[in-house]
């Protein structure tokens, strides 16, 4: 099946060449049919510009946005601006956090047609987190715990996975944030889910974005859902296939 995976970036200059490379070797090892579309953020770093040197050799495009306008909606607009012929629609970090030899597998799960959503997962048998103290530990699985009603997926906040286009047909998504992989999992129709471990690794170039700001977008994001879920508020943000994205809270 033909994909799409965005990758968002703001100044990742340090790791973004190795980790396109990365990707590439593996699409080809597996004969996989998917391209990479980063959307950068004017990133002061430069990291547009080694993208775009790199679009020749590898199957890479990038999304080049005025300036520094959030996450979430990076990936939707990343995912308006994949090829329309990509069946399968992913995001991933660009910081090495995530790793990229899971991608081949989550592809070949969506393949096989039982499932609709394939989520890099920390909290299932053999995946886990390297180097985290405790309290960040615990932290990450409140805020996962605190979505549970929402969703079947135990670690949906790190913003790893691929979706079949599909499901996200008529879906509003809320571009709050950083948790787009909630956004998904709660609202897409993707029917069966699947779990692949994976064992998250810190940063080890660049700076962290996350900040207090995300915490509260965090817990925005969790009301309106819950509100939407529970109470029949309606659902906000914009489709992937209409209207123009920009900033991280259109709504
Ligand atoms: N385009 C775009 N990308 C962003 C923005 N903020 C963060 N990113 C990217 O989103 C991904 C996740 O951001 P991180 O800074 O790694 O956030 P985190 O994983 O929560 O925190 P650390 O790993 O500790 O840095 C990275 O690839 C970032 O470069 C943004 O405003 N615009
Ligand atoms: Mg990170």
């Amino acid at each position: 099946m033909k994909s799409s995976i965005v990758i968002p970036t703001y100044n990742e200059a340090g790791g973004i060449a190795r980790l396109i490379e990365t990707l590439a070797d593996l699409f080809v090892a597996n004969a996989i049919d998917c391209e990479i579309v980063v959307v950068d953020d004017n990133s002061p770093d430069g990291t547009g510009g080694i993208v775009d040197a790199l679009a020749d050799r590898y199957p890479v495009r990038c999304l080049h946005r005025p300036g520094k306008l959030g996450l979430s909606s990076g990936v939707i607009d990343g995912w308006r601006f994949a090829r329309p012929e990509s069946t399968l629609l992913g995001a991933m970090d660009a910081d090495f956090s995530h790793d990229a030899t899971v991608v081949p597998k989550m592809i070949r799960a969506l393949e096989s047609g039982t499932y609709g959503l394939a989520v890099g997962s920390r909290y299932v048998k053999g995946g886990g987190i390297e180097n985290w103290p405790f309290k960040r530990k615990l932290t990450s699985i409140v805020a996962c715990a605190m979505a549970w009603p929402l969703t079947p997926i135990r670690d949906i906040t790190s913003g790893f996975f691929l979706v079949r286009r599909s499901a996200l047909a008529g879906v509003e998504l809320d571009p709050i944030g950083f948790k787009i992989g909630l956004e998904v999992a709660a609202k897409a129709k993707y029917g069966r889910a699947i779990e692949i471990p994976y064992v998250f690794k810190d940063r080890v170039v660049g700076e962290s974005k996350l900040n207090g700001k995300e915490i509260s977008n965090y817990l925005k994001q969790l009301r309106r859902l819950y509100a939407t879920r529970f109470f029949g508020a309606p659902s906000r943000g914009r489709t992937i296939a209409s209207g123009a994205m920009t900033g991280e809270n259109s709504a």
